[in-house]
């Protein structure tokens, strides 16, 4: 069994002691840590919440399982930075939206961002509108981005963005949003300038908007 294999089935069964070390050795054989992250832990947590669907998993299941993947990205963490990608010191607003605990993947976009030279204000998650209203005043961000996992919790970030607007807080601003449920449709019926499947994509598409803006102005 290849390690990568071993970590996905550690993932899997919630097996968070052994997780470390088997992050390393895949490290040790030369493999990217956002190959790790995409190719091996999230197809585990997505196989998680398959089979919590076929209640084949409960709760614990899940929970474990996610205190297994927190180890293993707080791990990979310091080591997401993409160096050559490196932009400027903008300051990004970010936040798990309304009524979602979810944060395992708001946290890798933040990684991403940090390690491209952003400043990042984390917002944590069940982040009322009022939350991101506030935290706009006070850091004055070029991007405001907002994480959803539920399909139920997806309409918050429509409901954020109006609160935005009513403030006359979202003009000048780019927005972005991801998360499992989220497409690029929901972003255009929402007017929202930045969609992104994963992490990685997510700090792209946000340096070539910025990128773009600039070149504009
Ligand atoms: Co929950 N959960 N969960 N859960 N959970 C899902 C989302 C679910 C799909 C599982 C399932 O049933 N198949 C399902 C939602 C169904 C739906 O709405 N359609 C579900 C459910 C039902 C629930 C509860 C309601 C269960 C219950 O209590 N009965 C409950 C809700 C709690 C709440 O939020 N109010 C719940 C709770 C939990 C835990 C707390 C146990 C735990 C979360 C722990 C945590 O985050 N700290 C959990 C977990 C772990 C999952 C699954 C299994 C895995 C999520 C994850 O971490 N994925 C998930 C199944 C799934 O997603 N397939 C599931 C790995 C992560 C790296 O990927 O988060 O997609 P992801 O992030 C990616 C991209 O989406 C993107 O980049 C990231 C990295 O590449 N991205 C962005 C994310 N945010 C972005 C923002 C951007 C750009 C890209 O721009 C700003």
């Amino acid at each position: 069994m290849s390690t990568l294999q071993e970590l996905y089935g550690v993932v899997l069964n919630g097996k968070r002691a052994e997780v470390e070390g088997l992050v390393q050795r895949a490290l040790d054989e030369g493999i990217p840590p956002m190959t790790i992250v995409e190719e091996t832990l999230r197809p585990a947590m997505n196989e998680v919440g398959e089979r919590f669907s076929r209640a084949e998993f409960y709760l614990p299941d899940l929970i474990l399982a996610a205190e297994a993947m927190k180890n293993a990205t707080n791990y990979l963490r310091p080591l997401l930075a993409d160096q050559s990608q490196l932009a400027s010191q903008e300051t990004v607003v970010i936040g798990t939206v309304e009524g979602d605990l979810h944060d395992i993947g708001k946290n890798l976009v933040i990684a991403t961002l940090e390690g491209a030279g952003y400043s990042v204000v984390d917002l944590g998650v069940n982040a009322a509108p009022g939350v991101f209203i506030a935290a706009v005043q006070e850091h004055d961000p070029a991007v405001i981005g907002f994480s959803a996992l539920l399909s139920t919790t997806m309409v918050s970030i429509p409901k954020t963005i109006a609160a935005l607007e009513a403030s006359g807080l979202r003009q000048g601003r780019l927005l972005a949003v991801g998360g499992a449920p989220v497409t690029q449709r929901n972003a255009d019926e929402w007017g929202v300038e930045i969609y992104a499947p994963d992490a990685g994509t997510a700090m792209r598409v946000i340096n070539q908007a910025l990128a773009n803006r600039a070149r504009a102005m």
